[in-house]
C-alpha cells in the first residue's frame, strides 16, 4: 500500500490516517450517510489517476493522453447506465451538491421557482436552503411533512405546485424515513408542466437493487453521490433521459466544473461493479432488516421514533422522551465511541443547532456484518448511555461494551495492522 513511504515521508499525515482508520473500527458507525467501501476502491482512488487532465468527455477531451482515462470513465458510465437503468449518465459530479447544481441549470434558469423540501423537514442544503445557492439563485417554496403522519403529504404538494407554479420539483431527502413515490411527485410535475430533479443520495443502494421505488422511470434528472449506500469513492453523479443528455453534460463541464477526478471515476467503476453483483442485494436487504430492527429496540427503550418506523436505511430519533437534546446526546454518544449526528425532526421546537434529534442509520454497521441481534444490543447501549449522561463510570461501562462489541467486526484489519506495524505500536 505504500503505507511505509508515506510514514517517512510525512509523518503527520500518515499518524492522522492511521488513528482514522482505527477510529474507524473502533466506533459504531451509526451515520446515516456514511459508510466504509472496499479495498479495491480504495485502491483505485490511490492510484496515479489522479495526475490526469482530462477536461471534456471520453473521445472528446481538451487535453492528450486521455487513452486510459478515457477507458475507465467509459467503465464508470457503461456500468452506471446499466445499474440504474438509465438513458444517460455523467459520473464527473464532484459531489452531491456539484450534481444539484449542474441539474438546476440544466432544468431552469436562475430566478425559476423551485419546489423542494424543507432542510429541517428532511431535504437538504441544496434542495433550496437560503444559506444555501439553491436558495440564493432561485425562488424556493418549500415544502414540509404532514404534522400528524411526519410523512410527505402529496395532495400538499401538490397544492403548492397548483399555486406556485414551479419550474422544478425536487424529490429525495437526506433525512426521510419513508419510501418516497417518484411516480406521484411526477404526477404533479406532469400537471403544472414541472420538471422533477429526483436527489437520490441517500437511498440510492435500494434503488438499484430493486428495494426502493426508481425514480429513473419518470424523473427527468436524477441525481445520487456515490458514498452513501452505494457504498463507493465520495462524490456523485447525474442521470437523465437521452433529451437532456447534451445540456446536461454541457452544464457539468464547463457549465460547472473543470477537470474530472478521474481516480474518482475509476473508484466509482469499481464501486458499480460492484454493485451490480448478487452480494450487493443481500448487503441492502441485511441493511433494511438491520434498521427496522434498530428502530423497534429503540421503541422498545422508550425512544420516539419518527413517524413510527422506517422502510428505509435510516430512522429518525425524537429525544425528547429522554429529556435530553440532539446536541447533547450526540456528545454523550461521541464519548462512548458512538458516531450519530445530532438533527432537526419535524416541527421541531429546537434551533437546528440544538435540535430534539439525532438520525441514524445501518449502512456501515452493516458493511461489518453486523445483523439483528447486534443492533439490539446498540439499541440498548444508545440508551444507557443517553439516561447515564452524567454518570463517568456508567459511560465508562458502556465505551468498554462497544469496545467489546467492535472488535467482533473488524474493519480494514489488514490496512490497521500495516499501519501499526510502521507506527511501532
Ligand atoms: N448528504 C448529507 C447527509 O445526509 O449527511 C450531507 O450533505
Amino acid at each position: 500500500m505504500n503505507s511505509d513511504l508515506l510514514a517517512k515521508t510525512d509523518p503527520e499525515v500518515f499518524a492522522a490516517i492511521s488513528k482514522e482508520t482505527s477510529r474507524e473500527h473502533n466506533n459504531l458507525e451509526l451515520i446515516a450517510s456514511e459508510n466504509f467501501c472496499s479495498e479495491a476502491v480504495l485502491a483505485a482512488l490511490g492510484s496515479v489517476l489522479t495526475n490526469k487532465y482530462a477536461e471534456g468527455y471520453p473521445g472528446k477531451r481538451y487535453y492528450g493522453g486521455c487513452k486510459w482515462v478515457d477507458v475507465a470513465e467509459n467503465l464508470a458510465i457503461e456500468r452506471a447506465k446499466q445499474l440504474f437503468g438509465c438513458d444517460h449518465a455523467n459520473v464527473q459530479p464532484h459531489s452531491g451538491t456539484s450534481a444539484n447544481i449542474a441539474a438546476y441549470l440544466t432544468l431552469a434558469k436562475p430566478g425559476d421557482t423551485i419546489l423542494g423540501l424543507n432542510l429541517s423537514h428532511g431535504g437538504h442544503l441544496s434542495h433550496g436552503h437560503p444559506l444555501n445557492f439553491s436558495g440564493r439563485y432561485f425562488k424556493v417554496v418549500p415544502y414540509m411533512v404532514d404534522k400528524d403522519t411526519e410523512t410527505l403529504d402529496y395532495a400538499a404538494i401538490r397544492a403548492l405546485a397548483l399555486e406556485h407554479k414551479p419550474r422544478v420539483i425536487v424529490s429525495g431527502a437526506s433525512a426521510y424515513p419513508r419510501t418516497i413515490q417518484f411516480d406521484k411527485f411526477q404526477e404533479i410535475a406532469d400537471e403544472v408542466g414541472a420538471a422533477q430533479l429526483a436527489d437520490i443520495a441517500h437511498i440510492a443502494g435500494l434503488v438499484v437493487t430493486g428495494l426502493h421505488p426508481s425514480p429513473v422511470p419518470y424523473a427527468d434528472i436524477v441525481t445520487t453521490t456515490t458514498h452513501k449506500t452505494l457504498r463507493g469513492p465520495r462524490g456523485a453523479m447525474a442521470m437523465c433521459k437521452q433529451k437532456y443528455a447534451e445540456d446536461l453534460d454541457r452544464m457539468v463541464f464547463p457549465g460547472t466544473q473543470g477537470g474530472p477526478l478521474e481516480h474518482c471515476i475509476a473508484a466509482k467503476a469499481v464501486a458499480f461493479k460492484e454493485a451490480l453483483s448478487g452480494d450487493f442485494k443481500t448487503y441492502q436487504q441485511q441493511v433494511l432488516a438491520n434498521a427496522k430492527a434498530l428502530a423497534e429496540a429503540l421503541t422498545a427503550c422508550g425512544f420516539r421514533i419518527v413517524s413510527g418506523g422506517t422502510d428505509n436505511h435510516l430512522m429518525m430519533v425524537d429525544l425528547r422522551p429522554k429529556k435530553i437534546t440532539g446536541r447533547d446526546a450526540e456528545r454523550v454518544l461521541g464519548k462512548v465511541r458512538i458516531t450519530v449526528n445530532r438533527n432537526t425532526i419535524p416541527y421541531d421546537p429546537e434551533k437546528p443547532f440544538i435540535s430534539s434529534g439525532i438520525r441514524l442509520g445501518t449502512p456501515a454497521l452493516t458493511t461489518r456484518n453486523m445483523k439483528e441481534p447486534e443492533m439490539k444490543v446498540i439499541a440498548g447501549l444508545i440508551d444507557r448511555a443517553v439516561t447515564a449522561r452524567d454518570n463517568e463510570a456508567e459511560l465508562d461501562k458502556v465505551k468498554a461494551e462497544v469496545g467489546e462489541l467492535v472488535k467482533g467486526f473488524p474493519l480494514y484489519a489488514e490496512r490497521r495492522a500495516e499501519y501499526r506495524a510502521l507506527a511501532g505500536e
